[in-house]
């Protein structure tokens, strides 16, 4: 009986490390562990430099290689920030030009004259370690919980950061508040003359506690946001707007609600979730070989332990549906990354809000299996050149004929080949400018027709 009970530990173990696959929908799915042992990673950045950037909540800024798991701590803030429940180190953001600006963004709480606070500063990176912290601002009212902390840079280089009402109702409506608010910032700390208020940091306000946001290629931003008992949002943010908390929660659906939306200039959400489920990261995801997320926005869910694809409207100002994946497959999902060959990175925070399970967690790789074989042989890549292209296209990286199939983003078929040489043209002059998909031996690419 114990040598049984030792081998389902043992062999439950070897799983959670080594690699395995499961199916996502329809999508064979590699899945490993790059590392484990964190303490409630809250934010993981795939840098250009390669290495996964992470901070856990205790205090700890690291690069961790991807390819060997190896974890490299640059900043170590531990007796600096104050860490209870929710709080802690929280958001991070690196300069979107980075090689030529090496800055990090963090967000975190601390203690003064026995209150929680929060703070946004800017490390620079010089090749080893984080130095040079800069205070760009500070004395933000904190809390244990509700604290926001995520970042997002804009295509300006100005930053947005989120906060949250740090569990004080009235600082939200409050615009001399910087808690319950999304800030704009330039990377200096100062404020952008075309700020809503060019006098206030605020952009937008009314906000409970937003952990997650993003820039998606439309140029719209979305954000997810915790509702206290109901009403866990996913919005499209607009400078200037009013999210309604406390007097709004969700749509502007009860009387007393819809008075106050009628006065305040209120942006209801794109949808919402009752009972709540925790969204944390938002995260805009492009892939064909991953059809269940191609064109689709992820959320990370963190109470109901999942992954939600939410599929927009053409123009991204609507919603239209949701599908749920990897349910309570690996716990707290806290952030999602992607690296270079589209896999996804996700960062667990354990089975419980309260962490009855530190330095337990991990950042997992999610990658799609490459199920395509041809003659035995494992066909790892076709490569589609030049791309973009004005009028030929070419196929490489196999020796067999393979047949290839062209289809438009509407899913019709406008060229099919059954028996294609390597290397030979295809005249698509005749096209019209846009994004095609080529499907070949079950695998999608994209081109794009000038
Ligand atoms: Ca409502």
């Amino acid at each position: 009986m114990r040598v049984t009970l030792l081998f389902w530990l043992f062999l439950g173990h070897f799983l959670s490390l080594g690699q395995s696959t499961l199916m996502v929908g329809n999508t064979l799915v590699n899945v490993d562990t790059v590392i484990t042992g964190l303490d409630i990673p809250w934010e993981i950045i795939y840098g250009n430099d390669g290495y996964i950037w992470t901070t856990e909540r205790k205090g700890i800024v690291s690069r961790i290689n991807p390819t060997t798991g190896q974890k490299n701590v640059i900043l170590d803030l531990t007796n600096s920030v104050y860490q209870q429940s929710e709080a802690g180190l929280l958001g991070m953001a690196l300069h979107p030009d980075f090689e030529n600006t090496p800055e990090v963004f963090l967000a975190y709480t601390y203690g003064a004259f026995n209150t929680i606070r929060e703070r946004i500063v800017k490390y620079t990176f010089n090749g080893n370690i984080l130095t040079n912290p800069v205070i760009l601002i500070d004395d933000i009212t904190g809390n244990t919980t509700h604290i926001g902390a995520r970042f997002q840079f804009l295509p300006d280089t100005t930053i947005l950061v989120s906060t949250g009402d740090a569990q004080n109702t009235s600082l939200p409506q409050n615009l001399n508040s910087l808690s319950g608010k999304i800030l704009r910032m330039n990377p200096d700390g100062t404020i952008p003359f075309n700020n809503p208020n060019p006098l206030s940091y605020v952009y937008t306000h009314g906000h409970r506690n937003v952990q997650g946001m993003c820039l998606a290629p439309n140029g719209l931003v979305y954000i997810s946001e915790h509702g206290a008992s109901s009403d866990d949002e996913f919005q499209l943010l607009e400078p200037g707007r009013n999210y309604g908390w406390p007097n709004v929660e969700g749509f502007c659906n009860l009387p007393g609600e819809q008075s106050f939306c009628a006065t305040n200039n209120i942006k209801e959400p794109l949808t919402v979730w009752t009972p709540t489920i925790a969204p944390s990261d938002v995260l805009w995801y492009d892939n064909p070989n991953f059809p269940e997320f191609d064109g689709k926005m992820l959320l990370s869910v963190l109470k109901d332990k999942r992954i939600i694809a939410i599929t927009l409207s053409v123009d991204g100002t609507q919603y239209l549906s949701q599908a749920h994946y990897l349910n309570n497959q690996f716990g707290r999902i806290r952030d999602i990354c992607i690296g270079p060959e589209k896999e996804l990175y996700l960062a667990t925070n354990g089975e419980s809000w309260s962490n009855t399970n530190p330095n337990t967690h991990s950042i997992l790789r999610l990658k799609v299996a490459n199920a395509a074989t041809l003659n035995g042989e494992i066909l790892s890549k076709v490569n589609l050149f030049p791309n973009p292209t004005d009028g030929t296209l070419f196929l490489s990286g196999f020796t067999q004929t393979l047949k290839v199939e062209i289809y438009d983003l509407a899913g019709r078929k406008i060229r099919d080949i059954p028996q294609y040489t390597e290397g030979s043209p295809i005249d698509i002059k005749n096209l019209k400018s846009g994004i095609y998909n080529v499907l070949c031996e079950g695998k999608t690419q994209r081109f794009v027709k000038l």
